[in-house]
């Protein structure tokens, strides 16, 4: 098994976290030929973004395909519950992250630079990443301490890296507590930095992330 990208890339970091989970290494390597533009990669994977998975003789992307194709392969510790409801629920959870969460991050990271800021993108920004964010909360379990509830599954996956990020990087828009008046947010946020598996993905995560961000500042 061979995963592609790096682990900057929220949706890479998700597939290194549910494997790590279920005891095993997947560590990213750089995609072939380079970058995930080059023709040795695009012909892996035409899409032409991070991750990709060669496993058995093909090649998968998009992150949740990965993530569920490393349950399916290796059942043991499960990332998905038995409940049906329950197991759409968690999957509920991982798609808020892709479809309202992750976008937010655009206004934010085009205007990284102070001089260059277009304040009324990011005012936008903040409020559609609020709604974003209430979403999640309102289908959170209320009990947790894992986001879908007792177990740890593909919504703490999805969620962790992609929080990690968008924390990080509104930081330096003044949004010091992306979570206040979400407590169920603000339980499971400290709950992955207390749990020895996330805590310890969540510093690695960080470690990556702020060295990509000084790369770009420049
Ligand atoms: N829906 C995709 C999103 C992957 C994605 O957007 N990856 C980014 C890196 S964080 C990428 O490769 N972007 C390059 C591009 O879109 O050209 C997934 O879940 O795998």
């Amino acid at each position: 098994m061979k995963l592609y990208g790096s682990l900057v890339s929220p949706y890479v970091a998700r597939a290194v976290l549910a494997a790590r989970y279920k005891g095993i290494d997947l560590t990213p390597e750089g995609p072939p030929g380079g970058g995930i533009k080059s023709a040795e990669y695009l012909a892996l994977n035409p899409m032409g973004k991070m991750p990709a998975l060669e496993v058995g003789g093909k090649c998968l992307a998009e992150s949740m395909v990965i993530v569920e194709y490393i349950e399916d392969a290796h059942p043991q510790k499960p990332l998905l519950p038995q409940d049906p409801v329950e197991r759409a629920n968690a999957r509920l959870l991982a798609r808020i992250v892709d479809l309202y969460i992750a976008p937010q991050s655009g206004p934010f990271f085009r205007n990284m630079n102070p001089a260059t800021r277009n304040e009324a993108e990011v005012e936008a920004g903040k409020k559609a990443l609020a709604k974003a964010l209430a979403d999640l909360e309102h289908f959170m379990s209320a009990q947790g301490p894992w986001a879908n509830g007792a177990a740890f599954s593909i919504a703490d996956v999805a969620m962790l890296p992609s929080l990690l990020m968008t924390s990080g990087i509104v930081i330096g828009f003044g949004v010091t507590n992306l979570f206040e008046g979400m407590p169920k947010l603000g339980a499971w946020w400290k709950h992955c930095h207390a749990d020895a598996l996330t805590g310890a993905f969540a510093k690695e995560y960080l470690a990556a992330m702020q060295a990509f961000l000084s790369s770009r500042r420049g």
